[in-house]
């Protein structure tokens, strides 16, 4: 049977569903469980985010000094990091992003600015998520450029883990990566092979969505480096995955595509792609060999439609 799928940018916003997992208001060990005050800014954080549809500038957010100080603490160390371990493309886009957007440990940036350098960076885009979407609905904004990004801060009392996506991980994470534009059409590449795909192929795009995007490793001048949101916006995982400790496969996407993973806890396994065009090219051929689709599917950046072919 046909499914729907987001024909036109604006169709994301159907696009919106979220899974209730490790949220403040339903998990007892999530660490703003107990705290009325941080439950009730998430819900009108996350109001903002249902109350958008395309088109609509972001609304700016006033960060709160427990957050402006969660921010700076992750950045800080981060930054730390910086040289050893994180990789060229983020280093580089990191430097234009305080050149140009003011990205700094002060301050909290904003989605709509960070929209707006994204755009003329790359063509991609973001748009204000509520929490943590499904794998269909995340990949498939991903086809047409879009980012959906959570816009509330991790909760004070635990600066550097969150075991669900925040603002900071996103913008510090994801951001700049996706300002690379290699980088920008493997993103959009992994959400084109998700759309009209059966649950099955969803779990794999998403494991390897996971495994490279999220916490992907890269050589560099024979050395290990970290081009996942995940490690580039934590600290002790960032130290983890470079260590002896877990275990360095090659990134090979057959093997990938079915990799069992958690999302509790730091990872036991990475995958070492060589370059990130290797990464984009297995992947590539990965898709044409694995993903069966009864028609071809093509991204128009004119109309922004996604055309049968
Ligand atoms: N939702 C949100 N809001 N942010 C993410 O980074 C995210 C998501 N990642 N949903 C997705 C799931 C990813 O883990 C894969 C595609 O399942
Ligand atoms: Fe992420």
């Amino acid at each position: 049977k046909d499914c729907w799928y987001p024909k036109h940018i604006s169709d994301l916003d159907r696009c919106n569903h979220l899974i209730s997992k490790y949220e403040p208001d339903l998990d007892q060990d999530h660490p703003g469980f107990s705290d009325k005050q941080y439950r009730k800014r998430r819900q009108m954080v996350a109001n903002i985010a249902f109350s958008y549809t395309y088109g609509d500038p972001i609304p700016r957010i006033e960060y709160t000094e427990d957050e402006k100080r969660t921010w700076k603490a992750v950045f800080d160390k981060v930054e730390d990091l910086l040289e050893s371990h994180c990789c060229k493309q983020f280093r580089d886009i990191l430097e234009i992003l305080k050149k140009e957007v003011g990205f700094c440990s002060e301050k909290i940036p904003q989605l709509e600015d960070l929209s707006n350098f994204l755009k003329r960076r790359t063509g991609f885009s973001l748009r204000p998520a509520a929490g943590l979407l499904s794998a269909r609905d995340f990949l498939a904004s991903l086809a047409f450029r879009v980012f959906q990004c959570t816009q509330y801060i991790r909760h004070h009392n635990a600066p550097h883990h969150s075991p669900e996506p925040d603002a900071v991980h996103e913008l510090l994470g994801h951001v700049p990566m996706l300002a690379d534009p290699q980088f920008a059409q493997f993103s959009q590449e992994l959400g084109i092979a998700s759309i009209g795909a059966s649950d099955a192929d969803i779990e794999k795009i998403a494991t390897l969505y996971w495994f490279t995007v999220e916490f992907g490793l890269c050589k560099e001048n024979g050395k290990l480096k970290a081009y996942g949101a995940g490690l580039l916006s934590s600290y002790g995982e960032l130290l983890h995955a470079l260590s002896d400790k877990p275990e360095h496969k090659p990134f090979e996407p057959s093997a990938c595509a079915v990799q069992a993973y958690q999302d509790q806890d730091f990872q036991d396994i990475y995958f070492v792609a060589e370059t990130l065009e290797d990464c984009q090219f297995k992947f590539r051929r990965w898709v044409e060999e694995n993903i069966r689709r009864p028609y071809d599917l093509w991204y128009n950046p004119f109309t922004q439609t996604l055309e049968v072919l």
